[in-house]
């Protein structure tokens, strides 16, 4: 029998949602997401003028690519737009495709956008205290809402791998958009799907 990671326990921040110990730790400016906003020309002007904003960090507690383990994320989306794009993480499928994920949500709060390679569509929303179950084939994508951070932990098999490269190609077939001061979820205009 091998050995396989040993059991551990970790306390979250109260103040943050950050796990106390995490192995990794990614910072996704704007720069990192070009191309995966619609207002193009806002992305490049802002980075034009030198300004390249943190969109979210990601802190990873992951465990070797196998199945049966369960690496934990928790994302730490700041508040902003893009144009009148609310901030959003880029979003993926799993590359193994039977494979799901759980949100906790932990504070602010947003949307999960999830999208089938068909083009169904479930925006779910995700706050403190709620949960958001991702079943495999749906891309899922989050977006800030709010005033705050939004801040949750992930939870997903360690084998299920990114495919980012689809959500690039086709986008999501919806926008989250703010108008009248309150967030819209209006159809992409360029985004394959119903
Ligand atoms: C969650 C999980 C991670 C993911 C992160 C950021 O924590 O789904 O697997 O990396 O969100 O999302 P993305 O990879 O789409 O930028
Ligand atoms: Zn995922």
């Amino acid at each position: 029998m091998s050995k396989g990671p040993k059991p551990f326990q970790v306390d979250l921040d109260p103040k943050t949602g950050i796990p106390c110990r995490y192995k990794d730790k990614q910072v996704r400016r704007l720069s990192d997401l070009r191309g995966f906003f619609s207002d193009n020309d806002f992305v490049e002007g802002l980075l034009g003028r030198g300004k390249n904003p943190i969109i979210y960090e990601v802190y990873e507690i992951p465990q070797i690519p196998s199945e049966g383990l369960f690496s934990l994320a928790c994302t730490v989306l700041h508040p902003g737009k893009v144009g009148r794009e609310y901030y959003f993480t880029k979003g993926h499928f799993h590359a193994k495709e039977p494979t799901s994920e759980v949100y906790v949500g932990l504070k602010g709060n947003g949307i999960i956008l999830l999208q089938t390679r068909d083009g169904r569509v479930a925006p779910l929303p995700l706050k403190a205290g709620g949960v958001v179950y991702i079943p495999p084939r749906w891309a899922h994508r989050s977006i800030n809402t709010g005033k705050g951070k939004m801040v949750f932990l992930a939870i997903y098999p360690s084998d299920a791998g990114h495919d980012y490269e689809s959500i690039k190609r086709s986008g999501f077939a919806r926008l989250l958009v703010e108008r009248g001061s309150k967030p819209r979820l209006i159809k992409n205009p360029v985004g394959k799907g119903k």
